[in-house]
């Protein structure tokens, strides 16, 4: 497909409800959609950075700034015959994964428009539907964070994750795990620890959790090694995952028994692919981690998750979570099972309302 124009919107939008973290109080979220054009069809993707540079030194306006200057340069005019070819294209820019992820989402999109496929079909997904959970963030007190939890239990949600923070750990997993003793139950810290002040997780062990995710820094794979050989409990590497090389280092040091897969913080879903293989291959654990995306994002999320080597339930909960107005036509709606079906239309299968589009474009750039 030659490439013939790009454009890029940066956007905002309100969440429905705060979400906090150990880095941080979010109100609204940040990311770029891009749209892009080829042979007469129109691709989507999804950046995920956000506003501020607290989950990865990645934010919306470094994403700009990369896809304007140099990403969209590279793919402008060119003949790209397969979205993992873009890959090529992106390496002499260093870093930038969620830059790079976003543009490259919108090129499997319009293969699939092409084709007359699904992103599921193209992946080689299995599942029409797959399971998830829901990530809450930190509460005011243990006691409202046992309160939401009950309300996403009767959402329908057979997997919670609970957002953990130095002061908010061991109080707030064991009230959950009081409240509801058979609950599919994970938390995650997003690097808030070092080696020395994870010894305060420890009674986290004896909470029967499925996973503790990303304890120590993301630069840290070795301390994380180390961490995992004081726990039952498999370590789940979420930030520290950036490459397929990280991956399979992680897996041999011992870093991790357990993978979130984000397309985002890896440099796009062929590189998500070739994790999800490499750790099947292992027959390590790996499941679809989030990043409060649109319904473009999700769409390419679910259509990840459908492939066999992800066994435990996404970070892909439905529409309502997250936004009072998305800007996909399509909403997404929690089965009663805990599943949320897959799309099945060509591409990522979702259609874009423009005038929501409008209303949450901060900033819109065509290229050329
Ligand atoms: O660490 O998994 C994370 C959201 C933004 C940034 C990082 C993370 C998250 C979540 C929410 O946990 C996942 C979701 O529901 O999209
Ligand atoms: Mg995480």
């Amino acid at each position: 497909m030659k490439i013939d124009r790009v454009t890029l919107y940066h956007l905002r939008m309100p969440l429905r409800a705060p979400f906090e973290t150990s880095f941080g109080r979010a109100y609204e979220r940040e990311c770029i959609l891009l749209e892009v054009q080829a042979d007469g069809l129109t691709g989507y993707g999804e950046c995920v950075a956000d506003r501020s540079p607290g989950y990865a030194y990645e934010t919306s306006g470094t994403a700009w700034h990369i896809l304007r200057d140099f990403l969209v340069p590279a793919v402008l005019g060119q003949d790209i015959a397969q979205p993992v070819d873009f890959q090529r294209l992106a390496a002499a820019v260093r870093g930038h994964p969620m830059a790079k992820a976003g543009l490259e989402m919108a090129l499997w999109d319009l293969q699939g428009k092409r084709e007359g496929r699904s992103l599921r079909e193209l992946l080689g997904g299995q599942r029409a539907r797959v399971e998830v959970g829901v990530s809450v963030g930190i509460q005011e007190s243990p006691e409202a964070l046992v309160g939401v939890v009950a309300d996403y239990l009767r959402q329908g949600y057979g997997r919670i994750k609970i957002k953990i923070k130095p002061g908010r750990d061991v109080i707030d997993a064991q009230a959950v795990r009081r409240a509801f003793p058979d609950v599919r139950l994970q938390v995650d810290a997003n690097s808030a620890y070092t080696l020395e002040s994870a010894a305060v997780l420890r009674p986290l062990d004896d909470l029967n959790l499925l996973l503790i995710e990303q304890p120590l820094a993301e630069d840290d794979l070795w301390d994380h090694s180390k961490l995992q050989a004081q726990f039952q409990t498999p370590i789940c590497l979420d930030e520290s995952i950036r490459s397929p090389r990280h991956a399979r280092q992680a897996l041999e040091m011992g870093a991790c028994r357990i993978i979130n897969i984000k397309q985002g913080r890896v440099g796009g879903l062929s590189q998500a692919l070739a994790i999800h293989d490499l750790c099947r291959e292992r027959d390590v654990p790996v499941w679809c981690g989030g990043m409060l995306e649109t319904g473009v994002g999700r769409a390419a999320n679910l259509a990840l998750a459908s492939l066999p080597g992800f066994t435990l339930p996404g970070d892909i909960s439905a529409t309502d979570r997250y936004y009072e107005q998305d800007i996909t036509r399509e909403r997404f709606t929690l089965n009663p099972d805990s599943t949320i079906d897959v799309p099945d239309g060509p591409g990522l299968g979702v259609s874009i309302d423009r005038v929501a589009l409008e209303r949450f474009t901060l900033a819109k750039l065509q290229l050329p």
